[in-house]
């Protein structure tokens, strides 16, 4: 990233259309937890896929780093108004998850759970096809915890408060649920292109 295009400016000219509108570039890292941050060993990781309350599927961590793992590259935008560019992340894609453990999909809404209680709901065609991966590293070095670590969701096409940190299931609904920030009125999607901030 060069210094020119950090000066692109607060509304992004000059970016290419690349940062989403009235977002900002930032080089740092913001660490945006709404809670307390748990630490979880990965000898007590797993991630579960489950159906309403009955579980699909779940890998323990020696189980989950078996599983194809995928490098993604790109940029990540947060609804407070930053994005970060080239951002480097490697997981298991949700493609590969669901694959590997021959799930047919029950329903086209999910929702996702974190260790520590937080929650965001997610249409299934906005994690299939490559779209979203449960990530373990970032700049090839295990994930920190202040970040997610040992893993979490990783949704870059969608505002950052998609990526549920400290994922432990994604679960299948039978309806659209409503997250933790979806409950206090952010949209149920969140596109950045088309600011879809609020609900
Ligand atoms: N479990 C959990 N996941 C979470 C959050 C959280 O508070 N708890 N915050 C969300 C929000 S609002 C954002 S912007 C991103 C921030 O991720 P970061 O701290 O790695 O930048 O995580 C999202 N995932
Ligand atoms: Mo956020």
């Amino acid at each position: 990233m060069t210094d020119e295009r950090q000066a692109g400016g607060k509304y992004g000219e000059g970016l290419d259309g690349r940062i989403p509108p009235n977002q900002a570039v930032t080089r740092k890292f913001p660490v945006m937890t709404a809670g307390k941050t748990p630490d979880i060993d990965t000898a007590a990781w797993s991630f579960s896929i489950k159906s309403g309350p009955r579980t699909l599927a779940s890998w323990n961590w020696v189980e989950f780093n078996a599983l194809p793992q995928t490098r993604w590259r790109g940029d990540i935008h947060c609804v407070t108004r930053w994005s970060k560019f080239d951002t480097d992340w490697q997981g298991v894609t949700i493609d590969d998850l669901l694959a590997s453990a021959g799930i047919e999909p029950p329903s086209p809404h999910t929702l996702f759970q974190g260790y520590e209680g937080y929650s965001t709901n997610l249409l299934l065609s906005d994690i299939t096809d490559g779209k979203a991966m449960i990530a373990t590293r970032f700049d090839d070095q295990p994930l920190t915890r202040e970040h997610g670590g040992p893993a979490r969701l990783l949704v870059p096409h969608l505002y950052f408060w998609k990526s549920a940190k400290w994922v432990k299931a994604m679960q299948f609904t039978q309806k659209e649920e409503s997250g933790f920030w979806e409950l206090r009125g952010y949209h149920q999607r969140g596109d950045p292109w088309a600011e879809e901030r609020f609900s």
